[in-house]
């Protein structure tokens, strides 16, 4: 049986991954309105990636006989003053999702729940992932400059994410 501790903050990051997936498509449409394409698709694939992370807590929740809730999301920013300012407030925003996932990873602990415990395992290395494709994109923005042209082939290149 699912403790109410781990029920409630298993739900509240399952809102954190729809909050992360809606922040990320706010980035996505910030970027096709201002014709950055591949950025945009770049996110939008982003923000795919986290709907299928809250789909798994919500799983998770079910399975041991709790009851996702889905809460209210924060407003996103509608904005960015550049493209490597949204690419620094997604990687802010995965610093925080990581320090959230080992803090429930010390929850399950305390509570002795050892399949959440192990069902987290996947969380912890998924979110070295997300840091690190966002550091990547950070460092090309050294290589390839932010004027127009570095811009330009970025966006080309990021484009390709399946
Ligand atoms: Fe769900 O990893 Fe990003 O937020």
């Amino acid at each position: 049986m699912l403790k109410k501790t781990i029920e409630q903050a298993f739900n509240e990051q399952m809102n954190k991954e729809l909050a992360s997936a809606y922040i990320y498509a706010a980035m996505a449409a910030d970027f096709a309105v201002k014709n950055y394409n591949g950025f945009s698709r770049w996110m939008t694939a982003q923000a795919r990636e986290e709907m299928a992370h809250a789909q798994k807590f919500y799983e998770f929740l079910l399975e041991r006989g709790g009851r996702p809730l889905y809460d209210t999301l924060e407003k996103p920013q509608k904005s960015w003053d550049s493209v490597r300012a949204a690419f620094e407030h997604a990687l802010r925003h995965e610093q925080f999702i990581t320090k959230s996932i080992d803090e429930l990873v010390n929850l399950a602990r305390k509570e002795d729940d050892k399949a959440a415990e192990i069902f987290l395992q996947w969380f912890v290395t998924e979110q070295v992932e997300e840091e690190d494709s966002v550091e990547t994109v950070l460092a090309k923005f050294e290589l390839a400059g932010e004027d127009k042209r570095g811009l330009y082939l970025l966006d080309k290149e990021l484009g390709s994410r399946e």
